[in-house]
Order: C-alpha cells, then structure tokens, then sequence
C-alpha cells in the first residue's frame, strides 16, 4: 500500500469527508489533511473541531475557484506537498437538484474539472468519490444488482451531474494518464448527515415532534452501508486499488423505505403507523443494489458495521445527543420540503 503524506480532501465539512477526516486522523495519525470545503448549507466546520489541529489545515473555498485550488499546490501548506486528492465536494441532494440543477452542474462538473486539470498539472493522485445512482435504477424484482459493468443510465440532474464527472475522471486517466480511480457507493448512513436525508430527516422529525414523511408507498429500495465502511473502502482504494479503476462499494444492505421508517419508529418507541404518506419524487429510482465482488476479491476489503438494527441505535443516539448540531437547519428544511408537497 501507498500510504499518502498529505491529503487534499474536498467537501471535508460535509457528512461523509467530515467521517472520512475522523477515520483518517484516528487510523493514520502521519498523515496531514488539507480540506477544501465551501462551507454551503450542507458544510460546518464545527464537523472536524475534534481533529489535532497539527495534523488539519482547513481552507474555506470553492472548488471552482482555480487559481485558489492552484495555490494549494504552489504555496506551503502542511509538512509536505499534497500527494493525493480525495474528492468529496458536491451537491448531493436529489431532491434540490429538480428544484434547482445549477449548482449541480457548476460543482458536481465544473468543479470536478478544475480539480482534475489541477491534479494533471501537479502528477496528483486523484480519487474520485462517486455514487450508484449513476447507474439509473433496478425493478424490485430484478435478480442482477450493479456491477462495475453496468451502464450509465442517471434519471436526476443529481445523478446525471455526478455521471458526467466520472465521464471526466475516466478521459483524464486516459487521455493525460492521470493517476486516478473512482468509487461508486450506495447509500450511507451515519453521524453528520443533513437532516435533509432520509434517514436523519425521520430521526429529527420525531425528536422535534413532526410526523415523519414517506415518499409515495415507500417500497422504493435503497442498499445501507454504515458511513465507516465507505470511509474504509476509500482508504483501500486510494492507497491499493488499481490506477484507472472503477469499485463499487455496498454492504448488502437492501431495504425498502417503509421498512426503514418503521424500524426508527420502534425504535424510538412510536407506533407503526405514525407517519404520514407525502408526495413521491419526480423520476425517483426504484431500487439501487451493488456487487461489491470486485474491491472484495481484488483488494479484500469487507464491512465491519453489517448489522444494521446496531447502526441504526447508534444513529438515532448521535441525533438525540446532538440536538445543537441538526436544530439550526431542521426549520429551513421542513419548509423547503413543505413547498414541494414532501
Ligand atoms: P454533503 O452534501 O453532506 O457534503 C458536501 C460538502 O461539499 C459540504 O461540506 C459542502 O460545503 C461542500 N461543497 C459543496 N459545494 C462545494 C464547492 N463548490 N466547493 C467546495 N466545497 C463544496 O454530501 P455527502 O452526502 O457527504 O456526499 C459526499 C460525496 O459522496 C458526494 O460526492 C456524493 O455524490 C457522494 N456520495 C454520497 C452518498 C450518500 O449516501 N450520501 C452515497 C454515495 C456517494
Ligand atoms: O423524507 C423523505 N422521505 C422519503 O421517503 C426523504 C428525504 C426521502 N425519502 C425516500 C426517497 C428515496 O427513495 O427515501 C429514499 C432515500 O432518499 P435520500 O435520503 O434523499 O437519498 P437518495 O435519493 O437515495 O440519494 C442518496 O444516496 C445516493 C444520497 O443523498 C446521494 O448523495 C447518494 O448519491
């Protein structure tokens, strides 16, 4: 294994690069981190206030800004020059991009371009975080789920903004050979997530007494992976996955909605049915499933947080003791999602 130096990540404050500096400065102490992080309404930068101050230079900025992202690899930041870029910084909310896809387009592919020239001029290896949904979706009954041979076949502007930019990662290994991979992962849960998620947005609506929401019948299906076995996945991938590659990352995680939203209910003590059922999501995928049989057998990573039901108490105690953190945005957020009939 390559063992970096000095990382560049992107997106740092936000809910999986916030997860990511943890495991980084808990499992590899020696190595220093640059974040690049814009601080937009998903960012805080309150998210890494807990990592050694020695080992964190945290740059407010965007990543569309070139000459900015230029300077982090001319001017004197940290003990050695950055050696590697993991890119986390995106919009990542599919409900956001139907109302709006510009900043979609403007971070998710413009700033994964100026990232990528920067990587190109400096020989900077280059990881690339992206998602399953660019893969479009699968019927509840299909038998296949996702592999790296899947293809391209995005349904939102999210989706369709974050295909684009592994589009530019894989010509940029290509064309200029730069030293590059990519990591398409399936949906994570965990500490730091905006309550604008699934997940988090149920969590907080019965901490805050607001019945939770159901998108349509809810049996849609989404594959949970626990937040840290993605953080451990993008570690194995960027210091021994094969350069020019593509892994997928899942867990074996497959759940409808419904079933997730009754198990924090039961959870938290409330009753099956005390949800409401809202407006379904223009264009929503049906289902998402990954193969993860290629970063199993060629780089012999597995998950560790498999039981679900665990993770899940470990999530809803995060909200209930981190009530400061999630309050501030929960108002702004009920009310964007009440304007679309969510
Ligand atoms: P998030 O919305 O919680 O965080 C995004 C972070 O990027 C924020 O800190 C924000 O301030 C920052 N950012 C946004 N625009 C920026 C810009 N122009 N310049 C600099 N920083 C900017 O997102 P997340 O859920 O942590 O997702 C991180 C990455 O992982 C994304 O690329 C997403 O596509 C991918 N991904 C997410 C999931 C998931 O389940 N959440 C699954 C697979 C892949
Ligand atoms: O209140 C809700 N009720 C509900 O039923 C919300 C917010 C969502 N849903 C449904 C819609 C989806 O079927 O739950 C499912 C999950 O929704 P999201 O949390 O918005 O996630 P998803 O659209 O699946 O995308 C997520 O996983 C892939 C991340 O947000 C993306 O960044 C990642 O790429």
């Amino acid at each position: 294994a390559i063992i970096p130096q000095h990382i560049l990540v992107t997106g740092g404050a936000g809910f999986i690069g916030a997860n990511f500096v943890h495991w980084v400065a808990r499992n590899h102490p020696a190595t220093h981190i640059t974040v690049l992080d814009a601080l937009t309404y998903a960012g805080k930068r309150e998210n890494l206030s807990e990592i050694p101050a020695n080992q964190l230079t945290f740059v407010r900025g965007d990543i569309c800004d070139a000459p900015l992202v230029e300077s982090l690899f001319t001017g004197t930041f940290g003990p050695t020059p950055i050696d590697a870029i993991v890119h986390f910084a995106a919009e990542s909310h599919n409900d956001n991009s139907i109302l709006d896809a510009a900043p979609f387009l403007r971070t998710n592919v413009t700033g994964t371009y100026v990232l990528l020239e920067a990587a190109r001029r400096h020989d900077v290896r280059f990881h690339h975080i992206s998602t399953d949904e660019v893969y479009g979706d699968l019927a509840l009954d299909d038998p296949h789920k996702f592999t790296e041979q899947s293809p391209y076949n995005p349904s939102s502007p999210y989706s369709a903004s974050k295909a684009a930019s592994d589009h530019l990662v894989r010509a940029w290994h290509r064309t200029y050979g730069l030293r590059a991979t990519i990591s398409n992962c399936s949906n994570n849960y965990g500490p730091y997530q905006h309550v604008e998620k699934f997940i988090p947005r149920q969590i907080t609506n019965i901490l805050a007494g607001i019945r939770p929401k159901l998108y349509g019948q809810g049996l849609a299906v989404r594959d949970w992976i626990s937040v840290e076995d993605h953080c451990s996945a993008i570690w194995t991938i960027l210091t021994q996955g094969r350069i020019g590659e593509t892994y997928l990352v899942g867990s074996n995680g497959e759940r409808s909605n419904i079933d997730v939203l009754r198990m924090i209910l039961a959870r938290m003590g409330r009753d099956p049915d005390d949800f409401d059922h809202v407006n379904d999501r223009p264009g929503g995928d049906v289902r998402y499933a990954i193969d993860a049989t290629k970063i199993e057998t060629e780089l012999g990573w597995h998950p560790k947080y498999t039981n679900f039901s665990t993770g899940l108490d470990e999530t809803i105690d995060w909200y209930r003791t981190h009530t400061d953190w999630w309050m501030p945005d929960k108002t702004a957020t009920e009310e964007k999602y009440r304007r679309q009939g969510h």
